[in-house]
């Protein structure tokens, strides 16, 4: 007899976009080899959570048959690979997200072992002349490397904290190319001044038809130069931070063959999802519902999965899933319009019934019970807290002003907490560090502004600086840059400034 190993299954799912047929299968396979919940993560795929081990395989096996599968999704590889969901720009965002769907595929590992070990397929030998892993080597990357795509005026997918991030550049919603981010990232390992959340920097432009070897150019880099004796120092924001920007760009180019050309002017308005209907440039409808922090499942009052199921069993186009861990209707016909937005409304899917700007514009990890990493509850604990934020925003009359708020249960920062206006990340069961001050649309750091504190300190500072916000904000300031200006924390410039 062995212990009842349960493991996390996470899905690869470039730019988050699946078909209603995908998801029943997800749906379908929750149920039985999962625990009948689906997490939806802030990296626009699903993960199934406590699948005993006889179910691994089944489940993999379940997901191939709907032509899906995990390869990619963890590992010192490229990782889920995003893209903005912009239903206003509908041409645009089928571009880029193809773009998204080719760099994802060249990306990812061609090992056979997957097949073999999931699938059950012979084993083959590798032929000595044609390696498996023309780009990875026996060696893979020294770490995980993290690549997404952004259609402005949307920072959705927070491109500043992918390792290698494209932009999107657009004339008249003609796609002219990408300006191009490298060495954003957001772990850290606790009381560790040695490592720190970075925003990427914006190095260049490419034009579309470079995206993909630009992509290989700025990875080989990191396979090559990155650190492979510390796991905490081996990220790509390291590497750059170690050898200087400028070195690492001209390496870039060198590899590349040409100079990459300036940097073209943008503008991003949010790193949030614009929830409820939006209707895209060619007239198609699209509907984002809010899950709560990305968890799908059937509670008494708030049956969340079946809702979805039921939405897909109508509807007859595309489901996106966003970085913000919602959920996306894409294209809904004429026909549909009405009867998903009933089930939409019955199922409690809908933005506006949940509360005030501040609790759709959450986001928390998972971390306990499943989560071996965390230090203190988050996905859990998240929503009761908003509940008590909720009371202080009535008072000070900002209920409906958007403030973007993560919590992560520990360090490593998955729920993206540092570039969040309001950022928790815990320390021990009831204790966060309250970050104050990130970007409302990802273009800033948060500081620490309380180390260690429970909800009672972290609800009088927040009463404290959201009552003074209420009392003296600019015209239209966001709260992020309010606590800069009036000095309750600096404005970080830099991720060795964030432990400053
Ligand atoms: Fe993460 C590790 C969950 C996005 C930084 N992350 C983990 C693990 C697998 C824990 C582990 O290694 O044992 C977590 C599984 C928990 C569980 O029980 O399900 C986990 N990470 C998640 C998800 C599900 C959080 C969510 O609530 O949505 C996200 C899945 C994304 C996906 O679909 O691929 C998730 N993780 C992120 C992000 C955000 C992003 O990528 O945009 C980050 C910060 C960005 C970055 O990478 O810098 C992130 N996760 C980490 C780290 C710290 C990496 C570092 O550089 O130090 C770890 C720990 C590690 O890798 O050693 C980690
Ligand atoms: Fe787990 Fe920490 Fe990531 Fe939360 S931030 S899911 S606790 S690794």
């Amino acid at each position: 007899l062995e212990p009842a190993f349960q493991f996390m299954i996470r899905v690869r799912m470039p730019g988050g976009v699946c078909t209603t047929q995908q998801w029943l299968k997800l749906d379908e396979l929750a149920r039985t080899h999962g625990n009948a919940t689906l997490r939806l993560t802030t990296r626009q795929t699903v993960q199934f959570h406590w699948v005993l081990k006889n179910d691994l395989r089944p489940l993999i096996q379940g997901l191939s048959e709907a032509r899906l599968d995990t390869i990619s999704a963890c590992g010192d590889d490229a990782r889920g690979v995003m893209c903005s969901v912009n239903p206003h720009l509908s041409a645009l965002h089928s571009t880029v997200y193809d773009l998204a769907h080719r760099a994802s595929d060249r990306a990812i590992p061609r090992m056979r072992a997957y097949r073999e070990i999931w699938y059950g397929e012979a084993r083959e030998r590798e032929p000595a002349e044609a390696p498996e892993e023309p780009f990875y080597g026996k060696t893979y990357m020294p770490r995980k490397f993290k690549i997404g795509f952004a259609i402005p005026p949307v920072n959705d997918i927070d491109v500043y904290t992918q390792d290698l991030g494209f932009i999107a550049i657009a004339e008249n919603g003609e796609l002219k190319g990408f300006n191009v981010a490298i060495g954003g990232g957001m772990g850290r390992s606790d009381q560790s001044t040695a490592t720190y959340p970075r925003l990427a920097d914006v190095i260049g432009f490419v034009t579309p038809d470079k995206v993909l070897e630009t992509s290989d150019a700025v990875m080989s880099v990191q396979r090559d130069y990155g650190d492979r004796l510390e796991r905490a120092h081996a990220r790509f924001k390291y590497t750059i931070d170690d050898l200087g920007l400028d070195w690492v760009t001209a390496e870039i180019e060198r590899r590349l063959g040409f100079t990459l050309a300036p940097a073209r002017p943008y503008t991003f308005t949010s790193n949030g999802d614009t929830l409820g209907w939006q209707t895209g440039d060619d007239g198609a409808h699209h509907l984002t519902l809010f899950v709560e922090n990305g968890r799908l499942e059937n509670q008494p009052d708030r049956p969340l999965l079946d809702g979805l199921r039921e939405i897909a069993r109508v509807h007859d186009d595309t489901l996106r899933l966003t970085p913000n861990q919602n959920i996306t209707i894409a294209r809904v016909s004429d026909a549909n319009r009405e009867r998903i937005e009933q089930l939409a409304r019955d199922y409690r899917l809908l933005a506006s019934d949940w509360g005030s700007a501040l609790r759709v514009n959450s986001m928390a990890c998972v971390a306990l019970p499943t989560c071996g990493l965390a230090m203190a509850e988050s996905e859990r604990y998240l929503p009761s807290l908003i509940a008590r934020i909720e009371a202080l925003l009535e008072r000070h009359r900002l209920s409906d002003v958007p403030i973007t708020v993560r919590m992560s249960g520990c360090p490593n920062g998955c729920s993206r907490p540092y570039v969040a206006e309001i950022g928790l990340s815990g320390r021990a069961p009831g204790k966060y560090n309250l970050y104050l001050g990130g970007g409302f649309h990802g273009e800033r750091l948060a500081r620490m502004y309380l180390e260690n504190v429970g909800e009672d300190g972290i609800l009088d500072t927040l009463d404290k600086t959201l009552g003074h916000f209420a009392r003296e904000r600019h015209e239209g300031e966001h709260f992020g840059d309010f606590v800069v200006r009036a000095g309750y924390v600096e404005a970080v410039t830099s991720g060795r400034d964030f432990n400053r």
